[in-house]
């Protein structure tokens, strides 16, 4: 095997101070983030989207192979058959498949069936792990390594950098969401992995008065 090209990497040491002011500056940035679930109609530009889907590309993942694919919904039609098909397994799932534990657990969010944002929002985006795809160089198919851990690291950056351009957003997980697969097209080696919504806030929003744990029941020091 060739030894792998190398090129220098690009880092620069902060300081202490720098660090420790850059990292409660993410902090405070990231912990004003909330999902919201009453989105304004008004539009946003696709470069922005775009923009946020190419950091989110960044992501660490398997073998370098990116496995993911992303799609970006904007039109009216396409959201409209996404929502009413969401809707068809939400329903399913409030009135059959919700076990009561869950059910519970979801109450302090005061979610139903009804998903109004997935036609309001200006933009839905599909995301779909890779588990295979063809080698342009041989035709041969070829499994990708760590699909889910990797589709879930770049779903995590592309909800940061949402947020850090002034965007909020909502991870919508309809299960199932093979439907995803027939209305975008995509093919049987495209998993859904989820639906993130993405738009302003409505005028006057309220979002749950809940709290995130403190870092003691987060994390230990050893
Ligand atoms: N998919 C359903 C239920 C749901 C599940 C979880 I876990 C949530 O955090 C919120 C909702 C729905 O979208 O309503």
């Amino acid at each position: 095997m060739d030894s792998p090209a190398l090129v220098p990497l690009s880092f620069e040491r902060k300081t202490e101070t720098e660090m420790r002011a850059a990292a409660e500056a993410n902090y405070a940035g990231m912990r004003s983030r909330r999902s919201v679930r009453d989105f304004a109609p008004d539009p946003v530009p696709q470069d922005i989207i775009a923009t946020c889907l190419q950091a989110a590309g960044t992501a660490p993942n398997g073998a370098n192979l990116q496995p993911w694919h992303f799609v970006a919904i904007g039109d009216a039609g396409v959201k409209q058959c996404i929502r009413e098909a969401a809707e068809a397994e939400e329903r399913e799932f409030y009135a059959h498949r919700a076990p009561n534990d869950w059910r519970k657990a979801l109450a302090p969010l005061g979610t139903n069936a009804e998903k109004p944002f997935l036609s309001v929002a200006p933009w839905l985006i599909a995301i779909f792990a890779v588990n295979a795809f063809v080698d342009p160089a041989t035709g041969e198919r070829r499994p990708t390594y760590y699909p889910k851990e990797s589709v879930g690291i770049a779903t995590g950056f592309l909800i940061s950098a949402l947020h850090a351009a002034g965007l909020a957003t909502l991870t919508h997980t309809p299960s199932p969401m093979n439907f995803l697969n027939e209305i975008l097209d995509r093919p049987t080696t495209e998993k859904p992995f989820l639906l993130l919504v993405a738009g302003y806030p409505a005028p006057g929003t309220h979002v749950p008065n809940i709290t995130k744990k403190p870092l003691e029941s987060i994390a230990s020091f050893v």
